[in-house]
């Protein structure tokens, strides 16, 4: 493509599914737009962001279950594994896990290159000696895991209920998939935001220094970066919602006034009030987290929360 091309806006290097994601959702009814549009560099930087707030507990509650019980998880599944992440991200708690169960090798996957080469080098240098395998790849398929670790028995870890971020079906589909990839005599470390009080989930997703807000409205800003789009940010507010028949939260976009805008050129209008849907967070009970695992294809071995109940880690077997 021309570089002249581009910097005339007859073209871009927007990636072509983002395109096709965003003018399918604003087409669709509700209007929708899939959750994993967030993660360009700002939303990652908002994302982690999020994660100290005061009022987002699943990081820094995760976190102190995995300081807790990595020990129990290294008796039950026995050193020399080789441990795969899923969605690596900035892999902030993998080191609790890695001190624990003395890998035979660490593989991160992550669907973000630049993200997935940060944070292997770092943890490289923090366990010398370790192998680190990075693989850039979309999890939700099954994967073809390097082959030096083809004969080594894997253990697969998914912290930070992202699992959460999948509709029913498709969690089930994605556990299936972990299994197809790590094999024979597998297991995996997941972790799973349970359901509580819905002001405390409400308040986690819409906090008081507008961290939140402003990672929902960066996908408008980035449909306008990189879709040449005129969406008036400023007539848009974030809304978290408690949904109790889908025990989920849900991110949405609301228009505050009629507002008229075009993304690559296409008009599109909405009506002051209506919404695009961006992201569901789901919350599980204790049983409804084992049945999810076990229709995924695992055997859930063991279990750790915190003393308040607000999160869980469980570990299960293929
Ligand atoms: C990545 N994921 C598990 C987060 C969650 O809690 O569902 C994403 C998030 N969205 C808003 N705050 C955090």
């Amino acid at each position: 493509m021309l570089k002249q091309e581009i910097e005339d806006g007859q073209a871009s290097l927007a990636d072509p599914s983002f395109r096709h994601d965003v003018l399918r959702g604003f087409e669709m009814r509700p209007r929708a737009i899939p959750a994993r549009w967030f993660y360009d560099r700002r939303g990652s930087e908002l994302f982690e962001a999020i994660t100290d707030l005061p009022e987002y507990y699943p990081t820094r509650t995760e976190t102190a279950i995995l300081q807790a019980c990595c020990g129990e998880i290294a008796a039950i599944a026995g050193a020399g594994r080789a441990v795969v992440e899923f969605g690596s991200g900035s892999s902030t708690k993998t080191p609790i896990l890695l001190q624990a169960v003395d890998p035979a090798a660490y593989v991160p996957i992550d669907i973000s290159g630049d993200f997935l080469r940060e944070s292997s080098s770092l943890l490289a240098a923090a366990f010398p000696g370790l192998t680190v395998l990075p693989l850039e790849a979309d999890f939700m398929k099954p994967i073809a895991l390097p082959l030096q670790i083809a004969a080594t028995p894997k253990l697969g870890f998914f912290p930070g209920s992202t699992i959460g971020n999948m509709v029913p079906h498709s969690s089930v589909d994605l556990l299936r998939a972990m299994k197809a990839s790590l094999g024979e005599g597998a297991m995996l470390v997941i972790g799973m935001d349970r359901i509580k009080d819905p002001a405390v989930l409400e308040a986690a997703y819409d906090d008081a220094q507008g961290v939140t807000a402003a990672f929902n409205l960066n996908l408008l800003e980035r449909i306008n970066r990189e879709l040449d789009g005129t969406i008036p940010i400023a007539t848009f507010r974030h809304r978290a919602i408690w949904n109790d028949d889908r025990s989920r939260i849900e991110m949405h976009l609301e228009a505050l006034a009629d507002v008229a805008f075009g993304i690559e050129g296409r008009p599109f209008a909405m009506a002051a009030g209506e919404t695009i849907h961006t992201e569901n967070s789901h919350k599980y009970g204790p049983r409804d987290a084992r049945m999810l695992l076990r229709a995924g294809g695992w055997t859930p071995v063991a279990e750790w929360t915190d003393p308040a109940g607000l999160f869980a880690v469980i570990l299960a077997e293929a």
